[in-house]
């Protein structure tokens, strides 16, 4: 196993659309293994492959308080979603230390695959339903901060790449 880099806000690669999964091999599950160590490691609730580069439809979700108990979301489908929505705050591994309010909807019904290619079709509310939705939004190139106003955007983008000029 080993840990993968995840891409930081703004990087351009972010934006990519993911394809979807075409075989459930070894090196899929490879994968989802070092998705899931990398997710822990960083103390996350979920990560999508987009955010390591990596631009298939893959995806690992742990909201549980032990942290043992990872849910593999492949080729993910939204096949139905509440007409409640909800503001909640929300954070991103790509995009260190920002938190700020997102409406989602608050129930979710989801179709998916694990990485042995088993089908399954799960119902999600609360915390897991928000970052279902916010993973789902990664897949196609999309991070949360688009949500937020031209002005709290462009100040987040503008951060981190004074971050990265004093960095390099
Ligand atoms: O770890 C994460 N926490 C979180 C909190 C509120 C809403 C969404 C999330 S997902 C985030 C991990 C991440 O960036 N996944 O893409
Ligand atoms: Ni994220």
């Amino acid at each position: 196993m080993a840990l993968l880099n995840i891409l930081c806000y703004p990087d351009p690669r972010l934006h990519t659309v993911a394809k979807p999964v075409a075989q459930f091999d070894d090196k899929l599950r490879a994968l989802v293994a070092d998705m899931r160590e990398t997710m822990y490691e960083a103390q996350g609730i979920g990560l999508a492959a987009t955010q390591v580069n990596v631009h298939q439809r893959v995806v690992v979700i742990d909201t549980s308080e032990e942290r043992n108990q990872a849910t593999v979301l492949i080729n993910p489908e939204i096949t139905w979603a509440s007409d409640e929505r909800m503001k909640g705050e929300e954070g991103c591994l790509s995009v260190p230390g920002i938190y700020d309010g997102v409406e989602r909807a608050v129930a979710v019904k989801v179709k998916a695959f694990d990485e042995h290619g088993q089908v399954r079709e799960m119902e999600a509310e609360g915390i897991l339903a928000v970052c279902i939705q916010h993973e789902m939004d990664h897949l196609l190139g999309k991070v949360f901060v688009e949500y937020l106003s031209p002005l709290k955007r462009n100040r987040i983008k503008t951060k981190f790449l004074k971050a990265q000029r004093e960095d390099a």
